[in-house]
């Protein structure tokens, strides 16, 4: 029996290498091993104000990025999340569930209404429980993500177990899906913070980048005064280029073998390499973006065709926790 994944992305910027290596790559590797369900959460997305004429585009875009990358739509369902409304449905039903104070220490709620906590929005604070509705309508096993989610994912797994303990057992405890390598991709110009779609310019390399500007981010990332090429946690810059050189060089190439690779040369070198690296492995990433560009309705079918496969399993789950719940 193959396992069922969900995992999803918000189109609240452009897409970088942060969540290609700590989400995307993985999904399109794994997918023949298991069950797929990828979702462009753009629900999430309007936690923070977004532009609607750029939400729209980018929901767009990032279906585009999917299908790019790998992704095989006929194994796996692509969908957008506002196109099944089960999701917002069952996000209430939760929200009346969890209590105020595991919502509240959630980090990333913390981070981000941290400069302004009275204008940040109702939905930041609610930004996990719709979260754990997506993951818990598809009655999912797994949840590729990268490390910064584990605790949204584990919040899931503590919301689903008092839903059925205290109503009925209606929803399967999914486990959080976490590479070790890229599971956290850091800022190339502060490699003590993650790479991130609100960190600014020089902090990421966007997957659609020209060939120039993944040179010239990747030769001005901030690095130390050592010499040796090693994975050393402690020298943070270092470590981040090493691990991106890693994970686009060829399946099984070790840590060792790469410090091998680089002993008695310098950084210069190493991020010369990086750039051709980076720049061949999203090159037929952004090859067939171009491509689906060209053809909007084709997107626009993958999209409805997905949301049409799977809505039956979130309409029967939806179903289920609002009997258990006496609504109705
Ligand atoms: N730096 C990262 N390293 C590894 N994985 C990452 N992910 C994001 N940043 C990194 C993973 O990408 C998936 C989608 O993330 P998301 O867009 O839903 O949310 P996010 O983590 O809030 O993304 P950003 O880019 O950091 O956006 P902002 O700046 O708005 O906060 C997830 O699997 C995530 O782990």
């Amino acid at each position: 029996m193959k396992k069922r994944v969900f995992s999803g992305i918000q189109p609240s910027g452009e897409m970088h290498l942060g969540n290609y290596l700590g989400a995307i790559k993985n999904w399109v590797e794994a997918q023949h091993d298991n069950e797929n369900i990828f979702c462009i959460v753009d629900l999430h997305a309007i936690t923070v104000p977004q532009d609607p004429t750029t939400l729209h585009r980018r929901t767009r875009d990032l279906a585009k990025i999917y299908l790019a990358a790998g992704l095989d739509p006929k194994r796996t369902a692509i969908f957008v999340q506002s196109h099944i409304k089960e999701h917002t449905e069952l996000a209430w039903l939760f929200n009346c569930v969890t209590p105020l104070g595991w919502a509240s220490r959630m980090t990333q709620y913390k981070e981000k209404s941290a400069e302004k906590k009275e204008q940040s929005s109702v939905g930041l604070l609610a930004y996990p429980m719709l979260m754990a509705a997506d993951i818990l309508l598809y009655q999912a096993d797994g949840v590729p993500v990268g490390d910064d989610q584990k605790q949204h994912v584990e919040l899931t797994r503590d919301i689903a177990e008092k839903f059925n303990r205290e109503y009925a057992p209606v929803f399967k405890i999914p486990e959080p899906w976490i590479r070790g390598e890229g599971a956290r991709i850091m800022a190339l110009d502060e490699p003590t913070k993650k790479m991130s779609k609100s960190g600014g310019p020089s902090n990421a390399i966007l997957l659609l980048d020209s060939p120039e500007v993944i040179k010239s981010r990747i030769m001005k990332a901030t690095t130390d005064s050592g010499r040796d090429i090693k994975f050393e946690a402690e020298r943070p810059g270092l470590y981040n280029l090493l691990t991106i050189y890693q994970l686009f060089s060829p399946a099984g190439t070790t840590q060792e073998q790469i410090e091998a690779h680089f002993v008695g040369q310098g950084y210069g070198t190493l991020k010369k390499e990086l750039v051709e690296l980076v720049i061949e492995g999203l090159r037929p990433l952004r090859e067939n973006f171009n491509q689906l560009s060209a053809d909007p309705c084709y997107v626009e079918d993958i999209l409805k065709d997905g949301a049409d496969r799977i809505r039956p399993i979130a309409e029967t789950t939806y179903k289920a926790a609002k009997e258990a719940m006496g609504l109705g």
